[in-house]
């Protein structure tokens, strides 16, 4: 069976600028591509943020042999009363996973302000130094956009199954969880920091091999089109290799979490 990527980013002219307004990535079977590549047309015209008067739809076959396999990462919610709690504890579980203060700090003021220049929000993730709030990725304006990721179906479905009385068996948490468990999986990522940039959309979550995925439910106020992702990376990190990887390597989450949720 052919397996393929399908990626989609969607933007908008603003003052000669196109900001970025949503994006998405998947593998599938090629007899799901025309589905799914509707799906990803629907989710670009008719995000909440705006429409779009640009959207780039890619297909690519993928190899399977390339394929890295993926533990998903288990889930903890941290409830938060506020904003300012909510970066509190994600300042707290960053400084836990090995993040320094000053660089957990930067990052979140760097998303409360949009990370772009100008405020503006990315399509892809910062790369912070850990250890110094420095940026290391190569375009402050486009961020690293991570792709060639999903989960193995039947593995999504028992994940979808075993977590439903939660009442978080959505895309969109699946999707961040696919996203965090390939990154966290980099040898070179120590921790990943994320809010929506969905203005109806407030938790966002800190992951980190070390502690899973967990949900911080207030990262930012309701109706804010601002938001990001921050990877905190080693120091002497190999830039280059570590982008390659998070952008053309393929992944599969293919096993659920070995420890509990
Ligand atoms: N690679 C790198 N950065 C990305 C990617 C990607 N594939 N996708 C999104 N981003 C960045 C980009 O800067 C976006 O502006 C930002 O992240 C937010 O993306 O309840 O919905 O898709 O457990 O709006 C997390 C919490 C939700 C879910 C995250 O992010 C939960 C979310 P969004
Ligand atoms: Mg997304
Ligand atoms: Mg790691
Ligand atoms: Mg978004």
């Amino acid at each position: 069976m052919s397996l393929f990527s399908v990626r989609m980013r969607s933007s908008r002219e603003e003052q000669g600028t196109p900001v970025h307004i949503s994006g998405a990535e998947r593998i599938v079977a090629e007899t799901d591509l025309e589905r799914v590549a509707a799906t990803f047309v629907q989710r670009a015209m008719q995000h909440k943020n705006g429409t779009p008067d640009f959207v780039n739809l890619s297909i690519e076959r993928v190899c399977p042999e390339e394929i890295m396999s993926l533990e998903a990462l288990p889930i903890q919610t941290c409830d938060v009363e506020d904003v300012e709690e909510g970066h509190r504890a994600a300042h707290h579980l960053l400084c836990e996973a090995g993040v320094s203060s000053e660089s957990a700090n930067f990052a979140i003021a760097l998303l409360k302000a949009g990370p772009a220049p100008g405020g503006r929000v990315m399509r892809g993730a910062v790369l912070l130094d850990a250890e110094q709030p420095i940026r290391m990725e190569p375009d402050p304006h486009r961020g690293v956009r991570v792709s060639k990721l999903d989960w193995e179906p039947s593995v999504l479905e028992s994940w979808c199954n075993g977590i439903g009385h939660l009442g978080i068996a959505r895309p969109r948490v699946w999707e961040a969880i696919a996203l965090a468990s390939k990154v966290t999986a980099q040898p070179e990522v120590i921790a990943e920091l994320c809010w929506s940039d969905d203005q109806s959309y407030i938790t966002g979550y800190v992951a980190s091999q070390q502690f899973g995925y967990v949900r911080v439910t207030h990262l930012k106020p309701l109706g804010s089109l601002i938001g990001g992702r921050v990877f905190f990376i080693r120091a002497g990190t190999d830039i280059q290799s570590l982008i390659s990887r998070l952008e053309k390597q393929p992944a599969l989450v293919d096993r659920l979490p070995t420890r509990p949720y």
